[in-house]
């Protein structure tokens, strides 16, 4: 059973002003889409490979045949990355980080004014196409790194909490070349409620 497109859990242009509906649109209804088709596609010659969440594929890489598995990494981190983007956001969103995932921001970058610059950063700063992330990572500390292509966090052993698409196609036809003006706007619709259920999951 080839895996499904999940609709975009919100209108299009629900993000306004911040990200524009017909950039929304294209995003998840063309890119999104076509990571898709081409991780089904890639998947025809090994099916049983289905049988698995898109998600386990990436944290073990080694265990997809060679033949495929730059295409798993590259469209299967594509479509996982993007379901991970769209749920992270929403309208009526932004803010800051409250209770437990608050005091860990706190603790791992001294504010939360100061983790919000390093994910800028890391987010403004990433060299070509990528990702900024907020993660925990394997030893359970709480990280902000960016990733390139469509490569996952889930690859490296990292549990990603939060992330930025930094491809110019999430930005381009709003804010062409402005990139930190995309990423400013972006923290305006991050679901800090859903950030802070990942955490508490990553500690269970
Ligand atoms: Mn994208």
């Amino acid at each position: 059973m080839p895996y499904q497109l999940p609709p975009l859990p919100f209108a299009y242009d629900a993000l306004e002003p911040h990200i524009d509906a017909r950039t929304v649109e294209i995003h998840h209804d063309k890119h999104h889409q076509t990571y898709l088709n081409n991780l089904n596609k890639a998947l025809e010659g090994a099916p049983d490979l289905f049988n698995k969440a898109p998600a386990d594929l990436l944290k073990d890489l080694n265990a997809v045949p060679e033949a495929i598995r730059t295409a798993v990494r590259n469209q299967g981190g594509g479509f996982v990355n993007h379901t991970f983007y769209w749920e992270s956001l929403g309208p009526g969103a932004g803010g800051e980080a409250q209770g437990p995932l608050a005091q860990a921001i706190a603790k791992a970058f001294g504010s939360f004014t100061a983790f919000k610059d390093k994910l800028t950063q890391a987010s403004v700063g990433h060299f070509g196409s990528g990702w900024g992330w907020l993660s925990v990572d394997q030893t359970g500390q709480l990280v902000v790194h960016s990733t390139a292509n469509q490569d996952s966090p889930l690859s490296s052993g990292f549990t990603p909490l939060l992330t930025c698409d930094v491809w110019e196609h999430a930005y381009y036809l709003k804010y062409q070349n402005l990139r930190a003006n995309y990423v400013a706007a972006w923290w305006n619709v991050v679901k800090w409620d859903v950030v802070a259920a990942r955490f508490a999951a990553a500690h269970k």
